[in-house]
């Protein structure tokens, strides 16, 4: 006979907190109930990697409340009860064990905070949200702090919350160290010679979870080596990654962390992301043991290292999530340029001759992982000169990451990456032309085309894509203050070496799939 129960709490695949209040004490009044279901598996095409990693994360998890002695339902993706949608599925648990009321924590998307705020007119239960905890302000103070402004700075926020959360100030609430930014000291090249002593990938066999996605005929991207995954999907393993990024990666993280090079693919980065956005490890943790390393041994780790890891979690983190719920659902159809070609289809393949994205990308279908400014400014630089459809980029990024999650892949690819919210987020659109990127990557010494040449047999596509961007957008871009000096440029430019600059980028775009 089917056990009865007063509640059923709902956990989502990204809900995965273990500290959570709904798990303080025992109840048998409480069914707590996870899914695997196809509404979420194919709302993109998802890396492998990405699905394998949740899956195993939620299956863990579950494990986990059924050895604390919590009741658990648990719809594994090719169970034949489970109807792969989460309202369809706790309408017909309900029934089943005469819930009288169902409980979610906040989901952190647009598109599931709809879905569950109707659940109760669709089930005829009365149906709860309670907050989540999972993020350093909550969802109203964040519509108290970003509603009706225009734009609010990640550096005016990023300073109120270290105040607030009284991270790196002295008591007069003052920054240690005398600055609140030392990005400054943050912009170098791997030095030529330096041996990259960073964390390792502690792999395992996920081969079971693999075989069920495969058998439940999930279309999905990118590479797997099943029996050899890394990515952290227990509480245990995150703390244990944190350890090792503090020990090994966190000395160098700032110096470096602008840095690409093709011979390591996360170099002093975290890969923490995915463990944070499936709330394994939370925030304001990771901040406080960092915190810790500088105050215990502020020789080992210089400030602007423990400053720069900070402010991305503390400030762009948190300020991405502000900027989401402030501004959706409106902000998933920004286009501010009016940008409407397609995405070339070597972003799925990795086959292009341009060095530095071919190895982006390629990068991107192995591990599911590139860091911030091989998402910024080498794929997501090239897709704004080019021209994408925010739409497409947004469903690559969405698709391709580990970490992606709409309330963070949104605010990064459609506002800074792509400016197509017409400055929201950035204050002035990531673009350039094969120098900066030559000056923080070694890509360009490999590759098929010239960094220096503008036009002709083997240019750069980056250089006359370049001034191309400024040419098409000068009236959207002639009051950014940022830009005056580009813009100068371009317009004093000899007349021929702009038709020529210009007639190059044409060439280039027009066979945008062979590059
Ligand atoms: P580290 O370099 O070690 O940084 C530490 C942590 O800081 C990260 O784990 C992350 O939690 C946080 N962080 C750093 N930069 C940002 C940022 N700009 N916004 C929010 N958090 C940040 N991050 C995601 O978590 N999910 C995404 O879907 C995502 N999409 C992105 C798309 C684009 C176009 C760009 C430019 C950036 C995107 N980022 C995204 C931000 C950033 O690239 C990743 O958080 C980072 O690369 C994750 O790797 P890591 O854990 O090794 O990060
Ligand atoms: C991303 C994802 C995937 C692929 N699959 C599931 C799933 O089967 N069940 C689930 O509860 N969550 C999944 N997720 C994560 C959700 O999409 C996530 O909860 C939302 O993106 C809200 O942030
Ligand atoms: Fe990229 Fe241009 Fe450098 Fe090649 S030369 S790696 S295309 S920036």
């Amino acid at each position: 006979m089917t056990k009865h129960f007063k509640s059923i709490k709902l956990i989502l695949g990204d809900q995965l907190n273990v500290k959570h209040p709904w798990f303080d004490e025992l109840d048998n009044n409480v069914l707590f109930v996870l899914m695997e279901v196809r509404s979420e598996t194919d709302y993109v095409k998802h890396h492998i990697q990405k699905v394998v990693a949740i899956f195993e994360a939620m299956r863990k998890f579950a494990e986990i409340l059924c050895e604390k002695g919590h009741q658990v339902k648990y719809f594994k993706i090719n169970d034949s009860d489970n109807q792969q949608s989460f309202t369809k599925n706790l309408e017909s648990l309900s029934q089943q064990v005469r819930a009288q009321e169902i409980h979610y924590q906040l989901p952190d998307e647009y598109r599931l905070d709809e879905e569950l705020k109707s659940l109760s007119e669709k089930i005829g239960l009365p149906v709860f949200p309670s907050e989540s905890n999972h993020f350093l302000t909550s969802r109203e103070e964040l519509k108290n702090l970003f509603e009706g402004k225009k734009t609010f700075l990640m550096e005016t926020f990023y300073r109120k919350m270290r105040v607030k959360h009284q991270v790196l100030v002295d008591s007069a609430n003052q920054p240690i160290g005398g600055k609140w930014n030392f990005d400054q000291e943050n912009r170098k090249k791997v030095p030529k010679n330096h041996h990259i002593i960073t964390t390792q990938l502690k792999t395992k066999d996920c081969s079971e979870v693999y075989d069920d996605i495969l058998k439940a005929g999930v279309q999905t991207i990118g590479n797997i080596i099943p029996t050899q995954f890394h990515w952290t999907t227990t509480r245990t393993e995150a703390i244990e990654l944190l350890e090792e990024f503090v020990e090994k990666a966190l000395p160098l993280f700032g110096t470096l962390q602008d840095a690409m090079t093709e011979k390591h693919w996360y170099l002093y980065h975290s890969r923490l992301s995915f463990a944070m956005n499936v709330k394994l490890i939370s925030p304001l943790e990771v901040i406080r043991r960092v915190e810790k390393a500088y105050y215990d041994e502020p020789e080992r780790y210089e400030l602007n290292q423990i400053e720069g890891f900070i402010r991305q979690i503390l400030g762009w983190r948190e300020y991405m999530r502000g900027i989401y719920w402030a501004k959706m659902p409106e902000y998933a159809s920004l286009n501010f340029f009016n940008h409407e070609r397609k995405l070339p289809n070597w972003f799925w393949t990795g086959e292009t001759k341009m060095n530095c994205l071919k190895h982006a990308i390629n990068q991107s279908l192995e591990q599911a992982y590139a860091h911030h400014i091989q998402r910024l400014m080498v794929t997501g630089n090239f897709a704004l000169l080019a021209g994408i459809h925010p739409d497409e980029v947004d469903q690559w990024y969405l698709g391709i990451y580990i970490d992606a999650f709409e309330w963070v892949e949104i605010t990064n690819t459609r506002g800074m990456s792509q400016f197509a919210d017409g400055g929201i987020v950035g204050s002035k659109p990531y673009v350039s032309s094969a120098s900066y990127i030559d000056k923080m990557s070694d890509y360009c010494q490999n590759c098929h085309y010239k960094k220096e040449l503008k036009i002709g047999e083997g240019a750069c596509p980056f250089n006359s894509l370049y001034w191309n961007f400024f040419d098409a957008h000068q009236e959207k871009l002639k009051s950014n203050p940022r830009l005056g000096m580009m813009l100068n440029v371009w317009n004093k430019m000899e007349p021929d070496q702009k038709t020529n600059l210009l007639q190059q980028a044409a060439y280039y775009l027009d066979k945008i799939e062979t590059l």
